[in-house]
């Protein structure tokens, strides 16, 4: 299986609730590891930039607006399977639907508030790794 990047967001709710350590406990025992991290407070252009795949959806002016009503904790996970392994660990959109003993099962409220966002593919990490990390790629 071949070692991957992830671009992982603790969301402002889950920030807000102080289970930054929580959330990275579950990365680090499930073979996950943190190799780049910053803490933002995103305005509504970079949440909007990032979330653009979604601009034309209905819950787009709520989910930017959410995403950039508090500090987030950004990171980047390292490991093998990580994309997949991470959405995994992450559980579904909608914790009322998330598996028992995921993150958003455990950390979040509602849709709108989940706790983490996490890339669900090999090529949207890479654009989110770069949007960013634009120097990651020199180590
Ligand atoms: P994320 O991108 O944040 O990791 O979440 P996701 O892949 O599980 O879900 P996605 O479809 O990419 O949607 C991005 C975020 O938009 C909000 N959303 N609301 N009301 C709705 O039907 C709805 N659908 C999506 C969620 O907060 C979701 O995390
Ligand atoms: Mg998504």
């Amino acid at each position: 299986m071949a070692v991957e990047r992830t671009l992982s967001i603790i969301k402002p709710d889950a920030v807000a609730k102080n289970v930054i350590g929580k959330i990275y406990s579950r990365f680090e025992t499930n073979g996950l590891k943190i190799v780049a991290s910053r803490m933002a407070w995103l305005s509504e252009r970079e949440a909007g930039g990032f979330y653009a795949v979604h601009k034309e959806r209905p819950f787009f002016k709520d989910l930017v607006s959410f995403m950039s009503s508090g500090p987030v904790m950004i990171q980047v996970l390292e490991g093998e399977n990580a994309i997949a392994k991470n959405r995994e660990l992450m559980g579904a959109t909608d914790p009322k639907k998330a598996d028992k003993g995921t993150i958003r099962a455990d950390f979040a409220d509602s849709i709108d508030a989940n706790a983490v966002h996490g890339s669900d593919g090999p090529d949207t990490a890479k654009v989110e790794i770069a949007y960013f990390f634009p120097a990651l790629n020199v180590f």
